[in-house]
């Protein structure tokens, strides 16, 4: 699966809230190949780029969790990842059935 979808760091990999400065919302090109989430700046400078967009924007979704943001109310269509390393991060996409093909496929991989 792959699309644009907004980012927003909430607690880091080691547990403790994203520091302040660093929770903004920021738009990703983003890709899900063996259980790994890319994020890259666009779809095309995923391919040239695609050393430091790895090491800087990878995701591990092995024993990660999705579930629909209901809490979050300031934007719509937003989903939470937690994943084994305990960073959480919430994830804006294009309507709620972009939402659910995400949160399913993160599921369900
Ligand atoms: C953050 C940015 C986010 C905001 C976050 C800010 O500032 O304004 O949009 O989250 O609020 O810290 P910065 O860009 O300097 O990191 P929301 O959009 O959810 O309000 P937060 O501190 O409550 O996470």
């Amino acid at each position: 699966k792959k699309g644009y979808v907004m980012r927003k760091c909430c607690v880091d990999s080691n547990g403790k809230k994203t520091p302040f400065g660093k929770r903004g919302w920021k738009m990703f090109y983003c890709t899900l190949r063996d259980l790994v989430l890319y994020l890259h700046k666009d779809e095309h400078g995923f391919r040239k780029n695609a050393l430091s967009d790895n090491l800087h924007n990878a995701i591990r979704i092995h024993h990660a969790l999705a579930t629909k943001a209901s809490d979050y109310t300031k934007k719509q269509h937003v989903f939470r990842l937690q994943t084994a390393d305990q960073a959480e991060y919430l994830f804006q996409t294009s309507d709620s059935k972009e939402l659910q093909s995400w949160i399913d496929t993160i599921n369900f991989v």
